[in-house]
């Protein structure tokens, strides 16, 4: 699969590269990581990786400005992605050819190649792997992007889909590339004073049921008073994984013309609540876009149900 995905890479002078909507460490490192790598050994080869930028990790390496190109004649590759309404700025039928490199569990087909491993800790391994596989070039600045989606996807290895795959490649990476890891953890791990304020907010206001669900809903009145926006608790939720009394976690934002939620679990399983309310994920971690905050009270309920069936 490595080496047939290698191969379409060859055959197309234009490639796109997409990941999901509302992206993460992963989706960018492993999206904007797999740009450089094609860059660094294909120097001709037009590359774009699309979608809405995200400010907070500009660390990452920045998004294409809308791109004048005749699609057809173009490859597409989405990472990180598992169904075609959560691509952030490519439709695939536009494309001559699509893949997909994902470790999301299998939702649809949308493309011609489909790469995905369900047990691999993140796309951004897969993008590893995919370079050692092909005997790809890569530098410092490849690497560092890679690594930090591994990083965070797996919360520092500490996840259980991190496994002595995810630690072999990782290994193999640094050393190949001398990678002065220690030091990029600054950029995925430093914190504003206002969100460690925010987080206390949290903490003193939300609620937890007699089944171990933990939830807050922000409005936009709170985010504002706060000065944060709609993603900050998104970003605060691992802190509040591994609480004896929470099972799951629903941190739910307003932000314009939904509710912004992510949501954690440590036992019972979240993505296919989540997808019934615009969104899905992982088993153990997902996000959802209810309509308002009564949608969001049903998911609520969804989920309390869920960890009282769990007990
Ligand atoms: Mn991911």
């Amino acid at each position: 699969m490595y080496k047939k995905i290698a191969k379409e890479i060859k055959k197309y002078n234009t490639i796109i590269i997409a990941r999901h909507i509302g992206p993460d460490p992963d989706a960018l490192g492993s999206s904007i990581g797999l740009k450089e790598l094609i860059v660094n050994n294909f120097p001709k080869k037009k590359v774009y990786v699309v979608g809405s930028p995200a400010a907070r990790f500009r660390y990452l390496g920045n998004i294409d400005k809308q791109i004048d190109i005749d699609t057809k004649k173009a490859l597409l590759i989405v990472t990180d992605t598992p169904d075609i309404k959560r691509i952030d700025g490519a439709i695939p039928n536009n494309f001559a050819k699509v893949i997909k490199i994902d470790h999301h569990p299998f939702v649809e087909k949308y493309a011609d190649i489909e790469l995905i491993d369900d047990k691999a800790s993140s796309a951004s391994q897969l993008i590893i792997e995919f370079a050692k596989k092909n005997h790809y070039k890569l530098n410092k600045t490849i690497a560092s992007k890679l690594y930090l989606g591994v990083v965070a996807d797996t919360n520092r290895f500490l996840y259980e889909y991190t496994t002595w795959k995810t630690l072999n490649l990782v290994s193999w990476l640094i050393k190949k590339t001398d990678l002065d890891f220690t030091n990029l953890y600054e950029n995925l791990y430093n914190r504003s004073l206002k969100e460690i304020i925010f987080s206390g907010y949290i903490s003193l206001n939300m609620k937890v049921t007699e089944s171990g669900l933990a939830y807050i809903k922000l409005t936009d009145d709170i985010i504002k008073e706060y000065e944060v926006d709609a993603s900050t608790a998104g970003n605060l939720i691992e802190n509040f994984n591994n609480i004896d009394q929470i099972k799951v976690v629903a941190f739910c934002s307003q932000d314009k013309d939904y509710i912004k939620c992510s949501i954690r679990s440590r036992g019972p399983i979240i993505n296919e609540i989540a997808s019934r309310y615009n969104g899905g994920g992982h088993i153990y971690a997902s996000g959802a876009r209810p309509k308002n905050f009564e949608e969001t009270d049903n998911m609520l309920n969804e989920l309390d149900k869920i960890c009282e069936k769990y007990k």
